[in-house]
């Protein structure tokens, strides 16, 4: 049976992981995969998260099925916390996820049953999952102008033009935030202008909010994809709690689907479950159950607020060491865009050389597309990154 297969093409960023454990140099430094570290290299289990786990173990009597679309209130917390209040209950259906990555596999499936001759539009660059679930699939899709490779901002005269082109029912598959991998994003003026796009071109939005709380904080990082949700009659969100939460291998995620219409939301929402039964039935509850527990207990929310806007302020402060680090040692500004970028990455801009010069020289590893990951760093490493990719000839 197995005898036809075909060797795939291994995901790289998970590769670089293998790479750089094998890598028998002290002093290695990792700003490959987006895992949030702490200053001493370790991925923390929050507190509310360990707290809400002691509540769960001492109060849960059963393990038995939850819904078939995920535990109502999980459902509800986690969509008030991306919306900022309560969904459009007539128009909107929702699933629990196996992380952000299924909802996004869903939303696509979803997207199909919806148009069979749907164009999905991905941003360029946009996360390689996107690209290859969307391959494997068989799903058209083309790519919109989104990074200048020059301000390493967003090429947003680019990007608006190659929107115009997207059809009616079409798919524009959008970072809600913290963009992966440039880290480069829209001011809410410019989601404003891509919200008017789509309702004139009659294309679907898809939000992928895989970092929120991450960026500018909770709300601020939600803003682009309320707009979108309130402005347009057809929206599908994709949210992760993997990194706000840093729950990532719990998976919990969530799927919004909000539909036109409300005499269709019953339609959506037994598409949505008819996709969980097709590909695993019901979705796993810990990591949701999790969530639930902490949002809706007013003091662990806040503990868990605290915490979050903690990591948040710490990447930002390694951002700025790192930009005045590299002010210094150029004499130039024409680093500053890593202050200016949000989340957990920035894309350097650096040449596939010039990547591969900064990990045999130094022992620290970006991604290829010289994506690195700011998390990664400390007080103590943002020196020697800023020389190696000043050596380098970034
Ligand atoms: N979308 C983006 C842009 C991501 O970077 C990630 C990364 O982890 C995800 C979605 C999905 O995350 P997960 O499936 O771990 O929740
Ligand atoms: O982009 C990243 O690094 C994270 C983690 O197949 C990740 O989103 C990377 C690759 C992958 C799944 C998750």
């Amino acid at each position: 049976m197995f005898g036809n297969l075909k060797p795939q093409a291994p995901d790289k960023i998970l590769a670089l992981m293998g790479e750089f454990r094998a890598d028998p140099r002290q002093g290695k430094i990792d700003l490959g995969v987006g895992v949030y570290k702490d200053p001493t290299g370790l991925t923390p289990v929050m507190r509310a998260v360990k707290e809400a786990e002691r509540r769960i173990w001492e109060a849960e009597t059963t393990k038995s099925y939850t819904a078939l679309t995920g535990e109502p209130a999980y459902l509800d917390a986690l969509s008030a916390m991306v919306l900022g209040r309560t969904r459009d209950s007539d128009r909107t259906a929702m699933l629990s996820t196996v992380g952000g990555t299924g909802a996004i596999r869903q939303a696509f499936e979803m997207a199909r049953m919806g148009n069979p001759d749907l164009t999905v539009h991905v941003s360029d660059p946009t996360w390689p999952n996107h690209v290859s679930m969307l391959k494997f699939m068989g799903l058209p899709f083309v790519e919109y102008r989104y990074f200048d490779s020059a301000t390493r901002g967003v090429d947003f005269e680019g990007m608006k033009e190659d929107l115009a082109r997207a059809k009616k029912g079409d798919l524009v598959l959008l970072h809600g935030c913290c963009h992966n991998p440039t880290g480069a994003n829209l001011t809410l003026e410019q989601w404003a202008e891509v919200v008017a796009i789509l309702e004139r071109t009659g294309a679907v939005p898809l939000v992928d909010l895989a970092y929120q709380g991450f960026g500018d904080g909770l709300d601020e990082d939600a803003a682009g994809t309320r707009l979108v949700v309130s402005s347009l009659p057809d929206a599908l969100v994709a949210a992760s709690c993997s990194k706000n939460f840093g729950i990532y291998r719990e998976r919990a995620g969530l799927l919004m689907v909000q539909v036109a219409d409300p005499a269709q939301r019953e339609l959506a929402q037994g598409a949505l479950a008819f996709l969980g039964r097709q590909t695993y039935s019901f979705p796993p509850d810990h990591g949701a159950r999790i969530v639930q527990t902490i949002l809706e207990d007013a003091a662990l929310a806040a503990d868990w607020r605290a915490e979050l806007e903690q990591v948040r302020l710490g990447m930002l402060s390694l951002r700025q060491q790192l930009a005045a680090e590299l002010r210094s040692l150029t004499g130039s500004d024409r680093f500053d865009f890593i202050e200016l970028h949000r989340g957990m990455f920035s894309r350097l801009g650096a040449t596939p050389e010039q990547v591969q010069k900064i990990k045999d020289d130094n022992a620290i590893y970006l991604v290829g597309d010289s994506r690195l990951n700011i998390a990664g760093l400390n007080r103590d490493s943002v020196p020697v990154l800023a020389r190696a990719i000043v050596e380098a000839g970034v």
